[in-house]
């Protein structure tokens, strides 16, 4: 895999920049998006610097798996129990924007569908 690039969330992950952290573990950490499109709108990211999700490999399975049951441990600890949306954008048609694997945890409304 090529060298990923630095970007804001490794930042987050330093502590460098603040950002609203609601779960932290060693492979993985939690925080609210700055500009919510829900009540609840909180990323789950790897601390690992993957791209996107079409650039994990093999080795990264367990860590995928993972960052799903933290999503459902901030489901429960933000009392989604109504329901909620996870959403991963991969590149440019995806809509992603910042190159490292985050998922979208979104909730605190009902959802319509198709998104945009
Ligand atoms: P996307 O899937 O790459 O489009 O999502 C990136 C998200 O990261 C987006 O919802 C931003 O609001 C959010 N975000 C953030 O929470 N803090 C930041 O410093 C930056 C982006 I830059």
């Amino acid at each position: 895999m090529s060298q990923a690039p630095e970007t804001i969330f490794s930042k987050i992950i330093r502590r460098e920049i603040p950002a609203d952290i609601v779960y932290e573990d060693g492979l993985a950490i939690a925080f609210r998006d700055v500009s919510p499109q829900a009540p609840i709108h909180i990323l789950v990211i790897p601390k690992k610097p993957i791209p996107r999700l079409s650039e994990a490999e093999q080795q990264d399975e367990t860590l995928l798996g993972h960052l799903l049951r933290v999503v459902q441990q901030v489901a429960v600890q933000e009392k989604l129990e109504q329901g909620f949306r996870v959403v991963i954008n991969n590149g440019e048609d995806g809509g992603q924007t910042v190159e490292h694997l985050h998922l979208h945890l979104l909730g605190g409304r009902s959802l319509s569908w198709p998104p945009g």
